[in-house]
């Protein structure tokens, strides 16, 4: 079975590219998905790309991912600061867990600076702009030692 990655979007993530330029960047979240789905292609992985503006969905989401993949990425977006749901339902999931934000939240306001969702996180990468969905998806695969072996040593294994 091909290693299989969800990448998980959360409330107005679908609004990316469309306002707020000066924050989180012109490329929209459909630019961000092919962007995803060419490097899955590359890397021999299924990915599943989703995003909801509802809380709840995110959590049923990664209630599915528990038979559905191998590893999440998520950008929880607003859900990062509050939801206990959440946290909770990524503690259940068994696999790495790799938290995204587009922009650098520690050099943001109070409101945008304290994510709840970390502790339950393998890995967090923020800042990177959209270019931390293709970061965020190759470490989900390196993290599940998948990545093909085509590849060089440093990207496939790192520093020995
Ligand atoms: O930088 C990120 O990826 C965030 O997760 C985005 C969230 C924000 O609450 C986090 O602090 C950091 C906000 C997502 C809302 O996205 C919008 C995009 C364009 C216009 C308005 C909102």
């Amino acid at each position: 079975m091909p290693t299989r990655i969800c990448v998980l979007n959360g409330p107005n993530l679908n609004l990316l590219g469309v306002r707020e330029p000066h924050i989180y960047g012109t490329t929209t979240l459909a630019a961000i998905e092919k962007s995803c789905r060419e490097l899955a292609a590359a890397l021999g992985v299924r990915l599943a790309f989703r995003q909801t503006n509802h809380e709840g969905t995110l959590v049923e989401w990664v209630h599915a991912a528990r038979d559905e993949a191998d590893a999440i990425v998520i950008n929880p977006a607003g859900c990062t600061f509050h939801s206990v749901s959440l946290v909770d339902a990524l503690r259940a999931f068994e696999g790495p867990v790799i938290e995204l934000h587009i922009s650098n939240i520690h050099a943001r306001d109070e409101l945008h600076r304290h994510s709840i969702v970390s502790p339950a996180a393998k890995a967090v990468i923020c800042g990177l702009g959209a270019y931390g969905y293709v970061v965020a998806l190759q470490c989900a695969v390196r993290l599940l030692d998948a990545l093909p072996a085509s590849l060089p040593a440093a990207m496939r294994k790192g520093p020995r």
